[in-house]
């Protein structure tokens, strides 16, 4: 089912004439609100009448993450505080957090959008919808809840954490939807199987689950540990939220971008040079409607590629690829270029292993050493009793550093634990635990 065939399904020269009116009107709305846009606009010699095809988008300057900090909290909104209805933010880890605000046509839209995504991902009105992405300054429950109640469906507005309850809610609502994050639904599924329930047995039929870079391997392990579909979903709060692409139930083939609400380009991380669809670059959104907070070349961090191709389910949306990671979260590993959805496909091809792991990064003199932190599953220990001076532990992780080595292209120190010290997720799954600052004041 297309939630809206219309424009889901929309030729691709509708499509463009309709985004390059939105185009030209919302470069036209920054420039004439958002002081920092037009500054931004003037140092670069662009007026918004330049913009008269959709090509010309070359031609206006970039937005970074950093200028939503620059301009914290409200500096960027290119709305009236009288006509903001939402904020939403990010966590802050990485400085202060960012601010983003919505109208009531901002959430109206995104409401849509997200139903748009649920009925691409396989679900229909009348579903009940377990959300079990964190509610708060966070977009992905917010998000998720109005784009359930706009499809028609049956919010269950769990928010993350108290695993265990959430496990009984799941049980006795019976939901056909769930979403959250790929890493909380892992913890989901342990913490099933540590209750006695089997996991493939609950009333489940598809997963929603994005808000992190998660490999094909994880993906393999949630469909058959659950029985069911996982969908792809991708989105960031300067663009707006979850939904500005998803995968679809038919293809589960790249992410369908809501393309006459978001203008994706993918560029050369380092030169900014815009690159031809099917390379891998960084992803950068334009904002179509967005009236209280518009992000005009904005630049995700994101790595992906773009796909023209008309997908089987129908719809003629761009698609983009999987994340395959942020340009920050790349690793260089003695000039090696890895990100950790690469460490993750090939630690799950091990079923010895739990699928939880993290890089721990430290500094060891003027060098950076990198140790890969996994574990075993519970059955695998009581197969192998002790893990102190097992023989058996001590072949297998040179079976993995050899098979890390052949996919990354490089050797790395590995961690082999017992069960259960990694550190679990309720929301976004620390990957990277980046020690180095600590040796430096310490
Ligand atoms: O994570 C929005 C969201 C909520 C998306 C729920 C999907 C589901 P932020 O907190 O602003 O927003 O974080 C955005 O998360 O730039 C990516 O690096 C990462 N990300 C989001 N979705 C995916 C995904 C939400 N499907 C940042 N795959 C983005 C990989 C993702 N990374």
């Amino acid at each position: 089912m297309i939630f809206n065939v219309e424009v889901e399904a929309m030729s691709r020269e509708k499509m463009k004439a309709i985004q390059l009116e939105r185009l030209k009107q919302t470069v036209k709305r920054a420039y004439e609100n958002v002081p920092f846009q037009k500054a931004s606009f003037d140092k670069s010699g662009i007026k918004p009448e330049d913009i008269q095809s959709l090509e010309d988008i070359q031609k206006l300057p970039f937005m970074k993450k950093s200028d939503l900090r620059e301009n914290y909290p409200f500096g960027l909104f290119a709305a009236e505080m009288k006509d903001i209805v939402r904020i939403h933010g990010s966590s802050g880890t990485k400085g202060k957090p960012t601010v983003v605000g919505y109208t009531k046509k901002d959430i109206e839209n995104w409401s849509e959008i997200v139903a748009r995504a649920i009925c691409c991902a396989g679900g229909r009105p009348g579903d009940v919808f377990h959300n079990a992405y964190g509610y708060g300054l966070f977009t992905g429950g917010l998000g998720l809840h109005y784009g359930i109640e706009y499809l028609g469906a049956v919010a269950v507005p769990v928010s993350g954490g108290n695993t265990s309850r959430q496990i009984t809610l799941i049980q006795d609502f019976q939901p056909r939807g769930l979403s959250a994050t790929p890493s909380y639904v892992l913890n989901i599924v342990e913490e099933m199987k540590k209750m006695g329930i089997n996991p493939r047995e609950t009333s489940v039929e598809y997963g929603i689950f994005g808000a992190e870079p998660w490999s094909e391997e994880m993906r393999e392990q949630l469909e058959e540990e659950l029985n069911i579909k996982a969908i792809d979903i991708y989105g960031l709060s300067e663009v707006m939220g979850p939904g500005v692409s998803i995968e679809c139930w038919e293809a589960q083939d790249g992410l369908h971008i809501a393309e006459d609400h978001f203008l994706a380009e993918i560029i050369d991380p380092k030169t900014g040079e815009l690159l031809p669809y099917g390379e891998e670059g960084e992803l950068v959104f334009t904002s179509l409607t967005k009236e209280a907070f518009p992000v005009i070349r904005y630049r995700t961090g994101d790595i992906a590629s773009l796909h023209p191709e008309t997908c089987k389910c129908g719809r003629t949306t761009i698609r983009m690829s999987r994340i395959k990671g942020r340009v920050d979260d790349m690793l260089i590993i003695r000039g090696v270029n890895v990100f950790p959805t690469e460490i993750e496909s090939v630690l799950l091809t091990f079923k010895q292993l739990a699928p939880h792991y993290q890089v721990v990064i430290e500094r060891e003199g003027a060098l950076d050493r990198f140790e890969i932190h996994c574990e075993i599953t519970s059955e695998y220990m009581s197969q192998i009793g002790n893990l102190a001076d097992s023989q058996e532990i001590a072949d297998l992780s040179k079976v993995i550093s050899r098979a890390m080595k052949d996919m990354l292209g490089v050797s790395v120190v590995l961690r082999v634990n017992k069960p259960h010290s990694i550190a679990r997720s309720e929301g976004k799954a620390i990957r990277i635990v980046d020690n180095r600052s600590k040796a430096v004041t310490a």
